[in-house]
C-alpha cells in the first residue's frame, strides 16, 4: 500500500445497500459467509474489495453464479472483479472465506482473547474478516448470524433470534465496517435499564468473565451517567433497544465504540477499591462516556475518510472532557488535561512525528491515533467554542446533528456548520486543522497613563513538510489583577489574528498584573518576561484557577531549568508553594496539583523549547533536589496535611474523596525525601485502597526499599492481571534511573511477563519510557533494550510495536552521544526483515 493522500479522495463507485454475515466460529477455520447487496453506478467499473492473503477464499458468486475465474484478481491487499463480470443492475455478491482467530496475535479483525472471540475493526480490521469495501464512507445496515456453542453471542444492533448455538442480530442504523463487532464467549453480565427522554426502554449490560461481576458496577454507573448527560447537555438520545459493553484482556486500544456493542480493554471496565486507583476510576468513567458519546459523534455522523479522524475523535474527547468537568471539578480537570496535552502532544509537535490534527498523507492510518488528533483535536474545538460563545456553539452543534445525521462528513462540513450557524468566517481558523506545530506566543507589556498595552507575537517552528507557518487565530483570555490582589478587569478574550498585535486596557488606576491565557485558552507556548515575585503574586491571587496553577508551574519550571543547568534557584517557589499548600480554604486536589513538581519529561521539553539540550541526569538531580528542599522547608505542614487528609470510613471513588487522597499522596511523596520512607511503609501496610498503596509503593521503590511491599502485593494479587500490570510498571517507572534498564531486563525475563498481552507489554516498555533518565541512559542501554522488544513485538502485533516506538520521538533533542545510540537503535529496527508497514513508517519518519 503506497502513501495515501487526502487530495486523492474519490467516492466509492458502488452503493452498498445491505450486508449479511453468517459466521461459524472456530479457533481455526472460522467460516465467514458474506452477502453484499451492491448497486453499480452509471458507468461499468471493476469492483475492488479490501481483503488480503489471510483470507482463504472458498467460494464466490454473483447473483448465485460463479464468475469466470479470469475475471477475478487478487493481490496482497485486494480482490478485484472485472467490470465485464458484473451485472449493470443491482446484484448480490456472496463470498465464503475461512480465517484463523487463534493465530491472530495482531488483535485486528477477529481474534481470541482468553477464550473469548472478539473483534477490533477500526480502522481497517474488517478486511481481515471478509472481502469488503472497508472504508468509512461506505455505510449500510448489517444482519449478522453467529453460530457457536459459546453461551453468549453478541453483535451490533438489536437481537432478532437467540437459540442454542445461534444468534441473529440486526442493526437498523447504516454504518461503516469499522463499527462492526462480534463477541462470543462464556460471559456474565451486570445489567440495568435506562429509559430515554422520549421513552425508549434500553437494556444495559456490562459483560465480563465469571467472577469479575463485582468489579463492573462502576462502569455501569458511569454508562448511565453518560446517557443522561448526553441527553441533558447535547440533546442526544440513544437509538437501539440494547447497549452492550464487553471487557476483554487483550486489546490494542483503550476501548472501541462499535454500534451498540462497545468492546473495552478490561482495565477500563473493571475496578474495585482494592485493585483500582482513583485515577483508574476517573479514567473508566471518562472512557465509558467517550465511547458512549461516539454513538452520535462518530457513529450517527462518521468520517468520510481517515484523514478526518479528528472530526470524531477531537469532538468526542472534547465532549468527554466536558462531562468530567461537570461531574467532578472543572478547574482540576482543565489542569489535568493541559498537563496531558503538554506531556504528549507538545512533545509530539516538537519532534519528527509532528503532524496536523487533520493530516493530508499517511502510510498506515493506525499510526495517526495520536495526541495531536485526539487531544489537540479537542483543544481546537475548545477554541472554536471560545470564539463563537456558548450559545453559538450550541446552535452549531444542533445544526451539525440536523444536517449531517447519517453522513460520512469532513472537517470542511464541520467548519461550514459553524460558519452558517454563527456568521463567522473560519478560513483562517482552519489552519489549526491543517498546520502542525505548537505556536510560540511572546508577550510584552507597556504601561502609560492608566493604559496597559499587551503586545503579542506568534510564530510556529517548522515541522516535517511544513517549513512556513502563516499566522493563526489565537483566542487569548486575559484578566487583570490589581496591586492589592483584587481583580480589576474580568476575563476578556482577545482575538489575535496577525503575526504581531497589540491590545490596550484603558482607564486603569494603578498598574495591574496581567493574567494571560486563562483557562489555557489556546494550545500555545506562552513566553513572557516575568519575575518570580510576580509569579508568586499570581499564584496567591489569580482568580482563574488554571492561571493560578500555571503561575506556580512557571515558578517551578524556571527553578528546575536553572537548577538543571547548575544555577542556584527555587527559593521563591518554595516559599510560595508553602503558602498555597497551607490554604485550607483551597480545594485539596488543586493544592495537590500545585505541590506536584513538573515531570522530568516536561522539564526536558521546556529546555528544548528554549534551545537548551536537555541533560536527563541533571534534570533528575534537579528535581530530586527541589523536592527535598520543599520537604525540609515545609515538613510540619506536609506532615499535618498527610494526617489531616486520611479518610476514614469506606472508600469512595468520588471527586471529593479522591481530592483528599491526592493531597495526602502529594505530601507523602515529598515527605519520603526526608523520612526515609517510614510513612510510606506504614501506609502501604494499612491502606485499604490501591490508590494509597501504589503511591506508597512508588515512594519505597524510589528509595530502594520496595522489596517487601512488592512481595506482599504479588502474594495478594498474583492472579489479577490488572494489578500485576501495575506491579510491573511501577517497578520500572520508580526505579532509580541508573537501575531502570536492569530492572526492566529482569522483569522481562519473568514467566509472567506475557508480552503478547498489550497491557503487560505497555506496563514494562511504557514504564521504562516514562522513566526519563532511565530510558535516556547515556550508554544507550535503554534504547537498545526497547529496540529489541519493538522488533520482537512487531512480528506479533505491529500496531503495538509502532505505537511504542514513539518512546523515541524526542531523540533529536538530546546530546550527540545519546543521539548516536538512538539513531543506531532506530536504524537497527528499520532494516529488520519483514518489518510491518506500521513500524516502518514510524521509523522512517523518525530518522528522515
Ligand atoms: N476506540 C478508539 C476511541 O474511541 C478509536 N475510535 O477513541
Ligand atoms: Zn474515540
Amino acid at each position: 500500500q503506497p502513501v495515501q493522500h487526502l487530495a486523492d479522495y474519490r467516492p466509492y463507485p458502488f452503493t452498498l445497500s445491505g450486508t449479511h454475515l453468517d459466521v461459524t466460529l472456530a479457533p481455526r477455520g472460522t467460516i465467514v459467509r458474506a452477502r453484499l447487496e451492491l448497486v453499480p453506478g452509471a458507468l461499468p467499473v471493476d469492483l475492488v474489495l479490501d481483503g488480503g492473503r489471510g483470507l482463504d477464499l472458498r467460494a464466490l458468486t454473483i447473483d448465485g453464479h460463479a464468475p469466470d475465474p479470469a475475471h477475478i484478481r487478487r493481490d496482497d491487499e485486494t480482490l478485484t472483479i472485472a467490470a465485464a463480470a458484473l451485472p449493470s443492475a443491482p446484484f448480490a455478491l456472496e463470498t465464503e472465506v475461512a480465517i484463523d482467530p487463534q493465530d491472530n496475535t495482531a488483535f485486528e479483525g477477529l481474534y481470541l482473547s482468553g477464550g473469548i472471540f472478539c473483534t477490533q475493526c477500526e480502522a481497517e480490521g474488517f478486511r481481515h474478516i471478509t472481502f469488503y469495501p472497508d472504508r468509512p464512507d461506505v455505510m449500510t445496515t448489517f444482519r449478522v448470524i453467529i453460530r457457536s456453542d459459546m453461551p453468549v453471542l453478541l453483535s451490533n444492533g438489536n437481537p432478532v433470534r437467540q437459540e442454542p448455538g445461534l444468534a441473529e442480530w440486526h442493526d437498523p442504523w447504516p454504518k461503516p465496517a469499522y463499527l462492526f463487532a462480534l463477541v462470543a464467549g462464556d460471559l456474565v453480565a451486570v445489567s440495568d435499564r435506562f429509559t430515554t427522554r422520549s421513552g425508549r426502554d434500553v437494556a444495559l449490560n456490562v459483560w465480563v468473565r465469571p467472577g469479575d461481576q463485582d468489579r463492573a458496577g462502576f462502569a455501569m454507573e458511569s454508562l448511565i451517567k453518560s446517557m443522561r448527560w448526553d441527553e441533558d447537555v447535547y440533546g442526544r438520545e440513544y437509538d437501539l433497544d440494547v447497549f452492550n459493553i464487553v471487557a476483554v484482556d487483550d486489546f490494542n486500544m483503550g476501548a472501541m465504540e462499535n454500534k451498540g456493542l462497545n468492546i473495552f480493554n478490561s482495565k477500563l471496565v473493571l475496578a474495585s477499591p482494592d485493585t483500582a486507583t482513583d485515577t483508574d476510576y476517573e479514567r473508566i468513567e471518562a472512557v465509558i462516556a467517550h465511547e458512549y458519546f461516539h454513538n452520535w459523534t462518530g457513529n450517527r455522523i462518521t468520517c468520510r475518510d481517515w484523514f478526518q479522524l479528528c472530526l470524531k475523535e477531537g469532538l468526542t474527547v472534547f465532549r468527554d472532557q466536558q462531562f468530567t468537568s461537570d461531574l467532578r471539578s472543572a478547574a482540576v480537570k482543565r489542569i489535568e488535561d493541559v498537563q496531558t496535552l503538554r506531556a504528549r502532544q507538545f512533545r509530539e509537535d516538537q519532534g519528527p512525528l509532528a503532524h496536523p490534527p487533520r493530516p493530508d498523507r499517511y502510510e498506515e492510518i493506525n499510526n495517526f491515533y495520536t495526541a495531536t488528533v485526539y487531544e489537540k483535536g479537542a483543544e481546537v474545538i475548545g477554541m472554536l467554542k471560545r470564539l463563537v460563545g456558548d450559545e453559538g456553539y450550541a446552535r452549531a452543534l444542533d445544526l451539525y446533528f440536523d444536517r449531517h445525521d447519517g453522513d460520512a462528513a469532513t472537517i470542511e462540513d464541520w467548519l461550514l456548520v459553524f460558519e452558517d450557524a454563527t456568521g463567522r468566517d473560519l478560513s483562517q481558523f482552519k489552519r489549526w486543522y491543517t498546520d502542525a506545530g505548537t505556536p510560540m506566543l511572546t508577550m510584552e507589556e507597556a504601561w502609560q497613563d492608566g493604559t496597559l498595552t499587551l503586545t503579542f507575537a506568534q510564530s510556529t517552528p517548522p515541522t516535517p513538510g511544513q517549513p512556513a507557518k502563516p499566522a493563526r487565530v489565537i483566542p487569548i483570555a486575559v484578566g487583570l489583577i490589581g496591586p492589592n490582589g483584587d481583580e480589576v478587569a474580568p476575563t476578556r478574550v482577545l482575538e489575535m489574528t496577525e503575526a504581531q498585535q497589540s491590545f490596550a486596557f484603558e482607564g486603569l488606576g494603578a498598574r495591574p498584573v496581567a493574567s494571560v491565557l486563562r483557562g489555557f485558552s489556546a494550545p500555545v507556548m506562552l513566553r513572557r518576561q516575568m519575575d518570580d515575585a510576580t509569579r508568586a503574586f499570581l499564584l496567591a491571587h489569580d482568580t482563574d484557577p488554571f492561571a493560578r496553577w500555571e503561575a506556580g508551574r512557571e515558578l517551578a519550571l524556571s527553578a528546575l531549568t536553572d537548577l538543571s543547568q547548575g544555577r542556584d534557584a527555587g527559593a521563591d517557589y518554595i516559599t510560595a508553594i508553602g503558602a498555597l499548600a497551607a490554604d485550607d480554604a483551597a480545594d485539596p486536589a488543586f493544592r495537590a496539583l500545585c505541590l506536584t513538581l513538573p515531570g522530568e519529561e516536561e522539564i526536558a521539553t521546556r529546555l528544548a523549547s528554549l534551545g537548551v539540550t536537555p541533560d536527563p541526569d541533571a534534570i533528575h538531580a534537579a528535581r530530586d533536589d527541589l523536592a527535598r528542599r520543599i520537604a525540609v522547608a515545609h515538613q510540619d505542614l506536609l506532615a499535618r496535611l498527610f494526617d489531616d487528609m486520611a479518610v476514614t470510613g469506606p472508600y469512595s471513588p468520588d471527586a471529593q474523596a479522591a481530592a483528599g487522597r491526592s493531597l495526602r499522596i502529594a505530601a507523602l511523596g515529598l515527605l519520603g525525601r526526608i523520612d526515609g520512607g517510614d510513612r510510606a511503609e506504614v501506609l502501604f501496610g494499612i491502606a485499604g485502597n490501591m490508590t494509597e498503596r501504589m503511591a506508597a509503593l512508588a515512594v519505597l521503590l524510589r528509595l530502594g526499599r520496595g522489596e517487601a511491599a512488592l512481595r506482599i502485593l504479588h502474594d495478594e494479587f498474583g492472579d489479577n492481571r490488572l494489578v500485576m500490570d501495575k506491579w510491573f510498571s511501577v517497578q520500572v517507572m520508580a526505579a532509580p534511573p541508573d537501575q531502570a534498564v536492569a530492572v526492566a531486563r529482569r522483569l522481562a525475563g519473568r514467566k509472567d511477563f506475557d508480552w503478547k498481552n498489550p497491557n503487560r507489554f505497555r506496563a514494562l516498555l511504557g514504564g521504562l519510557a516514562a522513566n526519563h533518565a532511565g530510558f535516556h541512559a547515556a550508554d544507550g542501554s535503554g534504547y537498545a533494550f526497547t529496540a529489541d522488544w519493538l522488533m520482537r513485538m512487531d512480528a506479533a502485533n505491529p500496531q503495538i510495536a509502532a505505537r511504542m516506538s514513539t518512546a523515541f520521538e524526542t531523540w533529536p533533542r538530546y546530546d550527540a552521544t545519546r543521539r548516536g545510540h538512538a539513531q543506531a537503535a532506530l536504524e537497527q529496527i528499520g532494516i529488520l526483515e519483514g518489518l510491518s508497514r506500521n513500524t516502518r513508517e514510524m521509523i522512517s519518519r523518525m530518522i528522515a
